[in-house]
């Protein structure tokens, strides 16, 4: 069923140098125009060399299907993830979109029902936004490898939606990819099987906010079938399940939108404290928990340099800390260089390491105060984990 290719978990990991990627063309200039600073590059420098995690799986597969890619992020070697790395993953496979009969529909509760081809999309805006986000499945299992970042251009949804103009009683946005599935729903004692569209919604105030966009393009090219092509969603600080790709019909209700992947498939139950009383609260998955995880460890000289990425709901980050084996928490650096929704970078520089076998762990804090999570054990479903990811490394 996994086709692609695995790849051995303790063997030599390809990196770029920071010098091959340079010349590919992602130039210090082109980099530069978007504020990003040349130290962000975290490609190896002259002379540094990979240490080796431990604790990778082997085989470890990063490329499970033509249609499913994990990030391996020891390979993390720029601010804006390749469309050849993106992670990518989907329920029902990829749809087939005749472009020439492609149009974006938006129905409902609405003063004008419109209905879009994508150069009409494309001449309402072309703005850029920097935004990274996670699967919400994410976790130790996959190497943390269900995250990446990238420059996106589009539309903000809510100029879109004004074409439409929503009526007052229009609560609940749903939006449609042109994917679609057979499934069996449950019913008390009733099992009902239908045909159904990938559909995820917005609350009105949430969808005419200035942070969704319509998106059309990843990296300054255009989107990739694996990212969504021709149209998707961002819904930047969210979850990646908000980011409907394929996104081909925007309907306005006014009841709650209550499909799968919004209420059932995508949900967390956590046992809380509600008023003195212990109670289950079951919540739909939306806005990113904040998770920073270590990706690389290098070594030049006698120093060793850790490397990390961070992501969240676009709160901003106000420490990441490490910790070795036992030792006490260490400030390390972030390096935050493109925008609140982009995910940040950390590392952080480890002296004095002895040969054998460490551990490893970071955690961030935001300026709110919630530190991330050393475990989550009131949470009794895998979704949303942004536990500290401890990590294992072999110095020798
Ligand atoms: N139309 C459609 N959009 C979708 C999905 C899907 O199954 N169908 N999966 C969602 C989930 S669960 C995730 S994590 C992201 C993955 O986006 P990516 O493939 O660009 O990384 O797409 C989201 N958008
Ligand atoms: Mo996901």
């Amino acid at each position: 069923m996994f086709a692609g290719q695995p790849f051995q978990g303790r063997l030599e990991v390809p990196v770029r140098t920071r010098r091959d990627i340079l010349r590919s063309g992602l130039t210090v200039a082109g980099l530069a125009a978007f504020g990003i600073p040349e130290w962000a590059v975290p490609a190896l420098a002259e002379g540094e060399t990979l240490v080796p995690f431990t604790d990778i799986p082997n085989p470890f597969v990063t490329v499970p299907s033509e249609t499913n890619r994990f990030l391996d992020i020891r390979k993390i070697d720029g601010v804006f993830t390749p469309k050849d790395q993106f992670f990518t993953t989907q329920h029902y496979g990829h749809p087939t979109v005749d472009l020439a009969a492609f149009r974006l529909k938006i129905t409902g509760l609405v003063d004008h029902p419109k209905s879009f081809t994508v150069d009409e999309i494309k001449a309402m805006g072309r703005e850029e936004l920097v935004a990274g986000f996670e699967c919400s499945g994410n976790g130790r299992g996959r190497m943390q490898g269900l995250a990446s970042n990238g420059k996106w251009t589009g539309v903000p949804l809510k100029k879109v939606l004004r074409e439409a103009g929503l009526k007052a009683d229009g609560h609940e946005v749903v939006f449609y990819g042109a994917d679609h599935g057979e499934e069996e729903a449950d019913f008390r004692q009733q099992k009902i099987k239908l045909d159904q569209r990938f559909g995820r919604s917005l609350p009105r105030d949430v969808a005419l906010s200035s942070e969704p966009y319509i998106v059309y393009m990843l990296n300054n090219e255009p989107l990739t079938t694996h990212q969504g092509a021709p149209l998707r969603l961002l819904v930047p600080g969210w979850y990646g399940v908000a980011n409907v790709k394929w996104l081909s019909h925007i309907h306005v209700q006014k009841d709650r939108y209550m499909g799968k992947f919004q209420s059932r498939w995508y949900r967390t139950m956590r046992e809380e404290k509600i008023d003195g009383e212990t109670m289950w609260n079951e919540t739909e998955v939306s806005r990113m928990r904040l998770k920073s995880a270590i990706a690389r460890v290098t070594k030049e000289g006698s120093a060793h340099r850790i490397f990390g990425f961070i992501l969240n709901d676009g709160t901003p980050v106000k420490s990441v800390e490490v910790k070795i084996d036992n030792g006490p928490w260490q400030a390390a650096t972030i390096q935050t260089p493109a925008g609140r929704y982009s995910w940040k970078f950390f590392t952080y520089t480890w002296t004095g390491a002895t040969a054998g076998e460490h551990t490893m762990v970071s955690r961030a804090t935001d300026r709110d105060g919630y530190v991330q999570p050393e475990q989550l054990a009131e949470k009794k479903t895998f979704l949303e984990d942004n536990s500290q990811f401890v990590r294992k490394v072999m110095i020798s």
